[in-house]
């Protein structure tokens, strides 16, 4: 039999490989790393996973596509993003995952977001595979009329990948209800289909689920809940730093809200607000989802209570739990070193890979709990897989529905990955429990179907 540090060479032999293999995506060797560094004791453990190529094979995606997206500014400028989309794997059901449109991204950046949806999606337990896709295109600054051209002219490449039974997208950083409904238009127009399953995130009357803006926010909400639970505690009084302004930061804010605790930060890439009352939350909406401002306005407009810090990060503000809910990277070794000695209990990711593999080597040793983001912000893309059976059942559930079978499935990814860390000597570490439960069950369904 095969030992663990032994099989942990091999796995290091890989990642140097996949290094040469992908030069310049530095956040997908990241992805990778994080992922192949917990796996040495599962595919020591179980000889099947040890198969020559099984690994190989789920660090390489399936099909990847990258395609020019040409439209017309306000000015009727010609101007030219990149597209891509990145079907991951599919063992488990149709690609599943969302779409990004900010300035950062490139193929390296769709690449991790790819491979972390491949686990993310197995732990929901559902039938849904991995795939991400996404722009360069800046929505930033830029008229309604201005994102559905762009949004039209990139569904013009992007129709002919996916589709319910194939590939699903979704909303990401720059990708909300808006932009998903011009996306779902352009597709009903070239592909003269009803076809509600092949997009999730739309609106409400034609096809969007209840609860699904809500999600991954109070599914995260949910998750931290229960790491905190496992340490005989609860949310009620405790305050709560968040990071972000969009989807994910306003959920998570108000789950918090609602739970008792005190959510007194958000933040956007300019600066932070932090408010000792409290963050409201009708204002916080009113300037992020209805007028698209920036988080100074914010402070601007609540009173004494509230102050903007340009530049800052929120992290430095005393918390018992913080909530990354922004982007990849934004909280690293100092702001894990600050949160720890301003007594952090838990820090749950509702953001992907926001924390540093440096930070959250810090907050483990520290005795922090920790929930990695495929784990805690699962119940996004789980409610978007809730939103693709009733789309294929061509009916709709109720708000009280759609949130117990978040709950359910949140409080079972929990335990899942808690299980499965107890079972391979790592207690308490999620990280572990979350890499190994989603290996698990993709490697199971990758070698029954064969070498494909
Ligand atoms: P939004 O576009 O709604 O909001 C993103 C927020 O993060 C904004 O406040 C934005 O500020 C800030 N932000 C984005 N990029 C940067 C950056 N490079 N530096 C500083 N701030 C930044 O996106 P979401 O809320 O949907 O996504 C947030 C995170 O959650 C992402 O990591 C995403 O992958 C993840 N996620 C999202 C899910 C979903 O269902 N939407 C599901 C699971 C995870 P600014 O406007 O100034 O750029
Ligand atoms: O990172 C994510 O899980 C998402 N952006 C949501 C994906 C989805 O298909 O709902």
């Amino acid at each position: 039999m095969t030992t663990r540090s032994e099989t942990q060479t091999t796995l290091d032999h890989l990642l140097t490989e996949i290094e040469h293999r992908n030069p310049a995506q530095p956040e997908f060797h990241q992805a990778a790393h994080e992922v192949l560094e917990t796996l040495a004791p599962v595919v020591a453990a179980r000889p099947e996973y040890a198969e020559p190529g099984l690994i190989e094979r789920l660090v390489e995606p399936e099909r990847q596509v990258i395609f020019r997206v040409p439209w017309q500014d306000d000015q009727g400028r010609v101007r030219v993003n990149r597209g891509f989309r990145v079907e991951f794997n599919s063992a488990l059901g149709p690609y599943k995952g969302g779409l990004r449109f900010h300035p950062s991204v490139d193929l390296g950046v769709i690449k991790f977001l790819g491979f972390e949806q491949i686990f993310k999606n197995a732990l929901t337990g559902l039938g849904i595979g991995g795939g991400k896709g996404g722009s360069d295109f800046d929505p930033h600054g830029r008229s309604d009329a201005e994102v559905m051209r762009f949004c039209q002219s990139f569904m013009t490449e992007l129709y002919r990948h996916i589709g319910e039974h194939t590939d699903v997208p979704a909303g990401d950083i720059g990708v909300g209800g808006r932009e998903i409904g011009y996306l779902f238009g352009q597709y009903r127009r070239i592909t003269n289909r009803w076809e509600s399953g092949v997009l999730t995130g739309k609106g409400q009357g034609w096809g969007g689920s209840l609860i699904r803006p809500e999600a991954t926010g109070y599914g995260n909400v949910l998750f931290a809940a229960a790491m905190m639970r496992e340490r005989g505690e609860d949310l009620e009084g405790q305050t709560a730093v968040v990071s972000g302004s969009g989807n994910v930061a306003i959920y998570t804010i108000e789950k918090l809200t609602a739970l008792g605790a005190n959510a007194v930060t958000c933040s956007d890439s300019s600066g932070y607000v932090v408010d000792e009352k409290g963050i409201d939350l009708d204002l916080l909406k009113q300037i992020k989802e209805v007028e698209r401002g920036r988080v100074d306005a914010y402070a601007e407009r609540r009173g004494a209570s509230a102050r903007f810090v340009p530049g800052g990060r929120v992290w430095e503000v005393p918390a018992d739990l913080a909530l990354p809910s922004a982007t990849q990277n934004e909280l690293d070794e100092n702001d894990a070193a600050t949160l720890i000695r301003n007594g952090v209990k838990a820090v749950s990711e509702g953001a992907n890979m926001p924390t540093t593999p440096e930070a959250v080597h810090l907050l483990q040793q520290a005795g922090v709990a920790f929930g990695p983001g495929k784990a805690a912000n699962a119940g996004g893309v789980a409610v978007s897989a809730l939103e693709m059976a009733q789309n294929h059942a061509r009916t709709s559930w109720t708000a009280a529905r759609v949130e117990e079978e978040l709950a359910d499935i949140m409080t079972s990814i929990h335990t899942t990955c808690h299980e499965t860390a107890e079972r391979y000597d790592a207690p308490g570490d999620y990280v572990t429990g979350a890499n190994i439960a989603g290996f698990e069950r993709v490697a199971d369904a990758m070698l029954a179907q064969g070498v494909i």
